[in-house]
């Protein structure tokens, strides 16, 4: 029986079955495997007694994060983004040469990275083997576990508290998230600041973005059970804000209680949140947009084989995953991905093969359907600059439309 991971309740009730499906980044290695890929129930619930949204069926941590695929790197628009965000604490709160920052799911080190102009004392976790290697040959000093408030005394004995802690989608990828939260608050100094960005539930269920329900996606976090989870742990949300990046991401600024004087802009955030009642109202619609989604893309792929056209997909995010074992694979013939993590390697449960999108010259496919719908302009950007692609490309979400470039 699952439980909610924030208040224990047993009172969970599925909203949306997305059927069977595979561990999304876990990629295979070849055909055979890939059709025999592992597949777990997908489903979306809802805690009865604390509207908190979380996956249905819990698929093991080690089984998912051990090996991983996704580095933020791959993008610009990401390594912008990490960028920006030491940018914005230096603007902000200004580290210091010695500032201790840490970094919870620190993956191929990119954000890390972007700290080093403004102080050494860095220090990277992340459950990925192969992840935190490439990190720790970068010389950033990686830890390779999944966080938790033991490893967070170990830390803090070792190296002392943190002036900084920095997740990025990380804290929507455990189902212990009072473990989390305590590992925060050990960790973190006095007047110390954390900076967590997760996927948020707002901008799923505006967006329909289905396709982000995956089984490492554990929570799918409204501004309103955040900050009741924090406040359990003497930590206050003290400025909070919607990111376009990713599929839209929540970033919120903690410090322990009365440090920080909370800004309108949290307030605002949460009270829109309330009013709009997400939880209620707009989730029923967006469990019904979804199978429109279905539909439509269903009927796209079939006027598009009865006029022999082909197409191939682009993009092998974790999503497309989700999206794929929803609709069906057989109207695609494979898929580009400019990660080389990721060349070669199948997506789980299917027979399409990820590409190096240098292929598209050869290939040169009558449609490409966008699995990274979220990078649609930089990768319309590379496939007119660097392929000199002329076709049309399907963005699923957050409508379904086809644009043509000629
Ligand atoms: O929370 C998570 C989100 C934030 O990132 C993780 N659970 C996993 C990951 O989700 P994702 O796999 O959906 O992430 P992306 O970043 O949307 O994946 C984009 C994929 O597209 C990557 O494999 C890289 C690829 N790509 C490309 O081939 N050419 C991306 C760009 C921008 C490109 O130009």
């Amino acid at each position: 029986m699952s439980k909610c991971f924030i208040c224990k309740s047993e009172s969970i009730k599925v909203i949306l079955d997305l059927g069977e499906s595979p561990v999304a980044n876990n990629l295979e290695m070849n055909l055979g495997q890939s059709l025999e890929a592992k597949k777990y129930p997908l489903k979306l619930s809802k805690c009865d007694s604390c509207n908190h949204i979380q996956i249905g069926n819990i698929v093991n941590q080690e089984e998912i994060f051990s090996d991983y695929f996704y580095m933020p790197s791959v993008s610009k628009t990401l390594t912008n983004h990490l960028q920006e965000i030491s940018s914005e604490i230096n603007d902000k709160f200004k580290f210091d040469n010695d500032s201790f920052v840490v970094d919870i799911g620190s993956n191929d080190g990119t954000f890390l990275n972007s700290v080093k102009p403004y102080t050494n004392n860095i220090l990277g976790i992340d459950p990925a083997k192969n992840l935190s290697d490439i990190a720790n040959k970068k010389g950033i000093k990686t830890i390779n576990n999944f966080f938790s408030n033991s490893l967070s005394k170990e830390i803090k004995d070792k190296y002392g508290e943190a002036d900084f802690i920095v997740s990025t989608n990380t804290f929507a990828h455990t189902p212990e998230v009072k473990e989390f939260a305590e590992g925060l608050e050990t960790l973190i100094s006095d007047q110390g600041i954390i900076i967590i960005e997760i996927h948020y539930l707002g901008s799923m269920i505006n967006d329909n973005s289905f396709d982000t329900i995956y089984h490492e996606h554990f929570s799918y976090w409204s501004l309103k059970n955040l900050d009741e989870l924090f406040k359990d742990h003497d930590l206050e949300i003290f400025d909070a804000k919607i990111l376009p990046v990713h599929h839209g991401q929540l970033r919120i600024y903690l410090s322990k209680n009365g440090n920080y004087k909370v800004k309108n802009s949290f307030k605002e955030l949460l009270k829109n949140e309330i009013e709009e009642d997400l939880i209620e109202k707009k989730l029923i619609r967006f469990c019904n947009e979804v199978k429109k989604i279905k539909v439509d893309i269903l009927n796209l792929f079939k006027e598009v084989s009865d006029s022999k056209k082909i197409i191939y997909g682009y993009g092998a995010p974790a999503k497309a995953s989700t999206l794929i074992n929803f609709i069906g694979s057989e109207n695609l013939i494979s898929v580009y991905d400019k990660s080389k993590l990721k060349q070669g390697k199948y997506i789980p449960g299917t027979s399409l093969e990820i590409k190096d999108p240098v292929e598209i010259i050869n290939d040169n496919p009558d449609y490409i359907f966008l699995f990274a719908w979220n990078f649609a302009e930089e990768i319309i950007k590379e496939l007119k600059e660097n392929y000199n692609y002329k076709g049309k490309i399907i963005i699923p979400i957050p409508e379904l439309k086809v644009i043509e470039i000629s």
